[in-house]
């Protein structure tokens, strides 16, 4: 039955982060059956989509000197720098085929203004500008998110996080994510959800 506050977030399943794209995830194309199998349990869907212009701060082809997995410093603090992703309009930008793209009733873009990365749903990632995703569920009184896609360890662990600072209701459903896992990321990032409050469904 569905839980009329309950919605389903989804997270950036993307062709860049499946096998074969830019900033693969392992077995990042496995998420998309159990999504599809959830989307009609609740109330309301929405998919954020990673929407890059080609020369975002986050590429390290923009840094001279500086490889994909680098760490560098920008005016909010700390940024991994990563391959060429989700460029806005190109293929690996588009959702993944096998997604039930037509069920979402809203789409979140996120990461386009190009000084700027954007991990999580909520916030950019200086932490103070909103994407307008509060404003929608508060708005249509969706209060109790379960959140699922890629990758576990950066952008949903960001909206996870900024969900709980907000007040939100936050599940994980772990069979549905993947993670990147880069230096223990994966498991920093599942204590991290656990000790701020999020419900891990296995
Ligand atoms: C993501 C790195 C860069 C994600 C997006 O969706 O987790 N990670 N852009
Ligand atoms: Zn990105």
């Amino acid at each position: 039955m569905k839980t009329a506050n309950a919605a389903l977030i989804v997270v950036d399943v993307q062709n860049d982060f499946c096998p074969g794209g830019a900033l693969a995830v392992a077995g990042g194309d496995e998420v998309v059956p159990p999504i599809n199998a959830m989307i009609p349990e609740f109330a309301a869907c929405v998919l954020t989509q990673d929407w890059h212009p080609s020369d975002h701060t986050s590429f390290a082809s923009q840094h001279t000197g500086k490889a994909p997995f680098d760490m560098t410093k920008v005016a909010y603090g700390d940024q991994v720098l990563w391959p060429d992703h989700c460029v806005q309009g190109s293929t690996g930008a588009e959702f993944h085929s096998d997604l039930n793209a037509v069920a979402a009733e809203l789409i979140i873009r996120k990461g386009f203004r190009r000084g700027i990365d954007s991990y999580s749903a909520f916030f950019e990632n200086d932490q103070t500008t909103p994407t307008g995703l509060e404003g929608y569920l508060r708005s249509r009184g969706l209060s109790s998110l379960t959140l699922t896609g890629l990758a576990t360890d950066f952008c949903v662990l960001y909206s996870a996080m900024d969900a709980v600072k907000l007040g939100f209701d936050v599940h994980l459903a772990l069979n549905a994510c993947r993670g990147i896992d880069m230096d223990g990321s994966l498991s920093a990032a599942m204590e991290k959800m656990k000790a701020a409050g999020v419900v891990i469904l296995e």
